[in-house]
């Protein structure tokens, strides 16, 4: 938050902030002055719609909140159904109605992204109304996210109730319009993309996951079709996840803790076997790393399997830049055990040309200097840093007949 210190010395209030889901008019905070809120379309302003600085150095009232109603006629072609106080707990004894209300011929899809009420004592019913003869899509309750829902009719009518006790989270809910020979908007998966925009009778569009994700649930292409009557994709739209393990073969690519780019699961085991071509080594370079200390571990070994030998056991935040194999394999074992996860890692992954005679290039430190040039085995390299910094390592590192140099490339630090 920006507060102007000279309004402070001046006497002013301070700047009270925006509530989250509206909007303020007026950006002065000094006696006299007047702030007006304003909440979006569907939520209802709760607390003081117009405060004003007074002589004392304090508002007149408190920033009001902006709470979503729980009755709303919804005409937009999209927006978000949030039960009322979303994302904390919704109140008791609520009897909510909404009703979203597209053009005739029209149809109306609804997607599901959390959902959390009191089992069978709080639900909410979804109708589709806008049919001569209203048909019930379904009555929700308990933890489980319902699956998208699209309307053959104009009109859903969305009914919430809560009773007298125990509340939840609620649920947020998006929905959008679209045409009757037409399939909804089917979005763009987390973690993956979306090639074409056609959402028409017979068109299709095709699916992708971002590197380092796989497929697990869809398929990698859907068309528009017509089934039993309905207007509908072909199949569920790809869910896009970083897998526990795998044999890598690809030149380069990512590997990413299960759960990536949300922290990671408990009680994993998984093994990842990275094999670049023959004549080549596989370099891995940390992007980032944080697990939890000493339960959660990253284990690396130089070859093909859990019997190769060791080059590091990673866990916390301490893991290397980078990290050479000696032969064309490297084997990755990540454990975590059943409580406490952390952010985990997105490692990447290149196959390099390993020269017969030398080290690959270590690089040069940043703010810092390298002074040799032979990679050949038996040379040696030193650096310097630029004047203010100091050298991690003083001592030169040596190509060994390994292939790999000595130790590890030294930082300038500040
Ligand atoms: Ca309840
Ligand atoms: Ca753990």
């Amino acid at each position: 938050m920006f507060v102007c210190v000279a309004e402070i010395d001046r006497g002013g209030c301070g700047d009270p902030g925006v509530p989250a889901f509206g909007r303020r008019s007026g950006d002065r905070f000094q006696h006299g002055d007047v702030l007006t809120f304003f909440c979006q379309s569907a939520f209802e302003l709760v607390g003081e719609k117009t405060i004003t600085c007074q002589h004392n150095n304090q508002w007149s009232g408190n920033k009001p909140s902006c709470v979503f109603s729980c009755f709303f006629n919804f005409t937009a072609p999209s927006g978000t159904v949030l039960s009322p106080n979303y994302p904390e707990e919704y109140g008791n004894n609520l009897n909510c109605v909404w009703l979203i209300i597209s053009e005739p011929g029209s149809r109306i899809h609804l997607f599901f992204s959390d959902f959390d009420l009191e089992p069978q004592f709080d639900w909410l019913v979804v109708k589709d109304e806008g049919l001569s003869e209203a048909t019930t899509f379904g009555t929700f309750s308990g933890k489980d996210v319902p699956s998208q829902i699209a309307s053959n009719g104009h009109i859903m009518r969305l009914e919430f109730q809560s009773d007298h006790s125990n509340t939840g989270k609620g649920f947020n809910i998006s929905y959008t319009t679209f045409g009757q020979n037409e399939c909804h908007d089917p979005g763009v998966p987390v973690n993956g993309q979306r090639y074409g925009d056609q959402f028409q009778l017979g068109s299709s569009v095709a699916f992708r996951c971002d590197q380092g994700f796989i497929r697990t649930q869809g398929s990698d292409q859907v068309t528009c079709i017509i089934q039993d009557g309905n207007v509908v994709w072909s199949a569920a739209v790809p869910r896009c996840e970083a897998p526990c393990g795998g044999h890598l073969t690809a030149p380069t690519g990512f590997v990413l803790s299960p759960g990536w780019p949300s922290f990671y699961k408990d009680s994993l085991n998984c093994q990842w076997v990275i094999e670049a071509q023959k004549d080549h080594a596989v370099k891995i370079h940390f992007d980032k790393f944080q697990t939890e200390v000493n339960y959660d571990t990253l284990e690396i070994r130089d070859g093909p399997s859990v019997s190769s030998p060791l080059i590091g056991e990673y866990h916390g935040t301490q893991a290397p830049h980078f990290l050479i194999s000696t032969s064309n394999f490297l084997f990755l074992l990540f454990t975590t055990d059943n409580s406490r996860s952390s952010a985990g890692f997105s490692i990447r992954y290149e196959s390099v040309k390993m020269e017969s005679d030398s080290c690959l290039d270590p690089g040069i430190p940043v703010n810092g200097r390298r002074h040799g040039s032979s990679f050949s085995i038996g040379s040696h390299v030193s650096f310097t840093c630029n004047p203010g910094y100091t050298l991690s390592d003083q001592e030169p590192i040596v190509c060994e007949q390994n292939h790999q140099w000595s130790h590890a490339l030294p930082s300038c630090d500040g």
